[in-house]
């Protein structure tokens, strides 16, 4: 079996990648060790960058978000209590977002590349890739008990944390960088009305909260928890109380409250795996990089990804320039990097460390917490402040090839 490009990985990344690469008849087979329905079936992502938005138009994917997503013109951050929104039309002179779950944008990606007959094979196992430092690079799997090899030009890492491509790069040559945070995030998905028209990231001696949404009827919340915490541990019933106590509290006298249809704990993490690229492989997305949620940047990271291998495939095969290979991990890592400090930032500055001293902090921890409550607050109170989250926020334009 032949392809041009073969792309380990059916989440978003490959996913947009695939049908970016079609755009251009750029031949692409994807490799999934699960099916479409257990990928669909993980809550993640919910904002999204208008980068990435205008990558799912060119892509041919974006009638139903456009349809049935909400661009977000601002946000709220609250502070114990007292809420400054940052208007990001305004400050970013007419910059928004679109809020729409991945799950759903994942689900058209799906939709798009099974009604264009692109070959994909899940349910795929040991997928393995192979010779990425040559010009004939290729990978193995099983499918259905049988054994395939995929010859191709180039193969593309989008299998996520813990997928294969990564460890592909020899150890010797790849540096992960790495902060795990003393806490996780469980998120709470219910029926019920978004208790804001727009999302509200707050802080409060209670810990972070996040009130967001994925449409007139369904919200999405999420509450900073310990580590140690378990699913079990959190009734319907705390969560919404708990929830009370960190949101502002006219929000949270008004706010409707239901059974939730999906809960769920994840650590936060920040993770940077250098270089990005091997030879032929490509690392994409969460393959290569994880942020801690806070800035709204994962999924987004990974598209902004997906464009730079995008426009580096397209010259390669349109205008047959390999030279500009070479120029994905810089470009790549550059804006990666900007995303993980923005990250990092925002979770320091809006959870409760406690007394971890890990962060490199090493100061006492209510010291700490001070630090990061004037830097909030100045940044809040000044409109160049705000200014400079509002364009973190909305994601910082995409580089163009050299
Ligand atoms: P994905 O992990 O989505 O997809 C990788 C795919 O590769 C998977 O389908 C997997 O089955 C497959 N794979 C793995 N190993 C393989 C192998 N050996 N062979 C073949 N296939 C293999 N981002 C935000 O912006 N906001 C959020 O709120 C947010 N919340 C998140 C919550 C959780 C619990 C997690 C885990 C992530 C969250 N993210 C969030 C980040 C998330 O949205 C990712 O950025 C996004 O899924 C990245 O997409 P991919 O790079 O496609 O990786
Ligand atoms: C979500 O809706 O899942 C969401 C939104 C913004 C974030 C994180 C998660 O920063």
């Amino acid at each position: 079996m032949t392809t041009q490009v073969a792309i380990i990985g059916s989440g978003p990344s490959g996913l947009l990648l695939g049908q970016l690469l079609n755009t251009q008849g750029i031949s692409n087979v994807i490799l999934d060790r699960v099916d479409g329905d257990y990928i669909l079936g993980r809550i993640r992502a919910g904002i999204l960058e208008q980068g990435f938005v205008d990558l799912a138009r060119e892509a041919g994917v974006a009638e139903r978000m456009d349809n049935e997503g909400h661009v977000h013109e601002g946000f709220e951050l609250s502070m114990n209590g007292e809420r400054t929104r940052i208007d990001l039309k305004t400050l970013t002179g007419g910059d928004t977002v679109m809020c729409y779950g991945q799950v759903e944008i994942t689900r058209d990606l799906m939709d798009a590349r099974q009604a264009a007959e692109l070959p994909t094979y899940y349910n795929a196992e040991k997928v393995t890739p192979h010779e990425v430092k040559s010009d004939k690079p290729y990978v193995t799997f099983v499918h259905d008990g049988e054994e395939y090899r995929l010859d191709c030009d180039y193969v593309a890492g989008c299998d996520g944390f813990h997928g294969v491509s990564r460890q592909t790069i020899p150890a010797e040559i790849r540096t992960e960088h790495e902060r795990v945070y003393p806490f996780g995030w469980l998120g709470f998905m219910a029926d019920v009305p978004p208790c804001n028209h727009e999302l509200i990231y707050a802080m409060s001696d209670h810990g972070f909260a996040l009130a967001s949404q994925r449409s007139a009827t369904r919200s999405r919340y999420y509450l900073q928890v310990p580590l140690t915490d378990k699913i079990e541990d959190w009734s319907d019933e705390r969560f919404w109380d708990e929830l009370k106590k960190r949101l502002p509290a006219d929000v949270a006298a008004t706010m409707e409250t239901g059974p939730s249809i999906e809960k769920s704990i994840a650590p936060l993490r920040s993770f940077v795996c250098e270089p990005m690229q091997y030879g032929n492989l490509f690392l994409v997305g969460d393959a290569a990089h994880i942020v801690p949620p806070t800035g709204a940047k994962g999924l987004n990271l990974a598209a902004s990804d997906v464009a730079t291998l995008f426009k580096i495939m397209t010259r390669v095969y349109k205008e047959g320039d390999k030279e500009c290979i070479s120029q994905y991990s810089d470009i790549a890592l550059r804006r990666v990097w900007n995303g993980e400090r923005f990250s990092w930032w925002m979770t320091s500055m809006m959870h409760d460390f406690g007394d971890d001293l890990s962060g490199g902090n090493n100061m006492e921890p209510l010291m700490y917490k001070r630090f990061m409550e004037s830097e909030l607050n100045y940044y809040l109170g000044s409109e160049n402040g705000r200014k400079v989250i509002a364009e973190q926020y909305v994601g910082l334009p995409y580089e163009d090839l050299k």
